[in-house]
């Protein structure tokens, strides 16, 4: 059994290193895996499955992955920060399932919890007072109705905003809360979690209760550093199959 798991893409038609880097991926290492999960901020900006319509980078995106998919390869979709506005119709094209921000599954003989993860940042406050509102039932709903050109300033504007507030906040506030690591941990009563999101890839144990849980963390896709796979009990990162982006840029 051979289990893939990716996220912090920020995939966006500018960026052709950061595609080429998730073409090579798909139509090599992924090919023949038994699934492949995707945890949140696939695309840099998603404004709602209707960009499908328009968008033909999307859709060579999602051309991609319904050809890994007829290779057999189940595919499930967690929201990211950035793309929380994917929806079903997004995921049934690429062949794969929308699945809600925190899943349990099994891998092996352990059962595992997989996030996006920006759940856990909790010293951001401003940031969970924004998440609490445009991820919200009422906020998708409304902002699917909403004409294209509002949909793309909001987006516009929500990516200046989270520049602005990234650039002026210390570092320490956008990693991960260790309390709000723990209490996740418990409430799932799991000993391994998997997310993203904070772009610092670890692999960490940390001991609680006498409990020994594990923590990984992904890499996004901007870095020289690989993606997480598991084999039958044991986890490798891998390196991106492309040359590095430093040397493709
Ligand atoms: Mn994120």
């Amino acid at each position: 059994m051979r289990i893939l798991f990716i996220s912090d893409l920020h995939l966006k038609e500018s960026d052709a290193a950061t595609t080429a880097r998730f073409r090579s991926f798909m139509r090599e290492s992924a090919r023949g895996a038994d699934q492949l999960y995707v945890m949140g901020d696939l695309f840099h900006a998603w404004l709602g499955d209707a960009q499908l319509a328009y968008d033909e980078y999307a859709r060579s995106i999602v051309a991609d992955f319904a050809h890994l998919h007829q290779g057999e390869t189940k595919i499930f979709f967690i929201h990211g920060n950035r793309d929380f506005m994917l929806g079903t119709q997004f995921a049934r094209s690429c062949g794969g399932e929308m699945w809600p921000e925190q899943n349990i599954i099994q891998l092996g003989n352990e059962r595992a919890l997989i996030l996006h993860g920006d759940e856990l940042c909790t010293d951001d406050v401003r940031y969970q007072r924004a998440r609490r509102i445009l991820r919200s039932r009422a906020f998708k709903a409304f902002g699917n109705r909403l004409p294209q050109w509002i949909r793309r300033e909001i987006a516009a504007r929500l990516r200046r905003a989270s520049k602005a507030h990234k650039a002026g906040s210390a570092m320490m506030l956008l990693d991960a809360n260790g309390d709000a690591i723990n209490a996740t941990f418990a409430r799932h009563d799991v000993q391994l979690m998997i997310h993203g999101h904070t772009h610092r890839p670890t692999d960490e144990t940390r001991t609680v209760n006498g409990r020994s849980l594990r923590r990984i963390v992904l890499s996004d896709w901007q870095q020289d550093f690989g993606y997480l796979e598991w084999i039958d009990g044991e986890f490798f990162v891998r390196p991106w199959a492309s040359t590095p982006l430093s040397a493709s840029a």
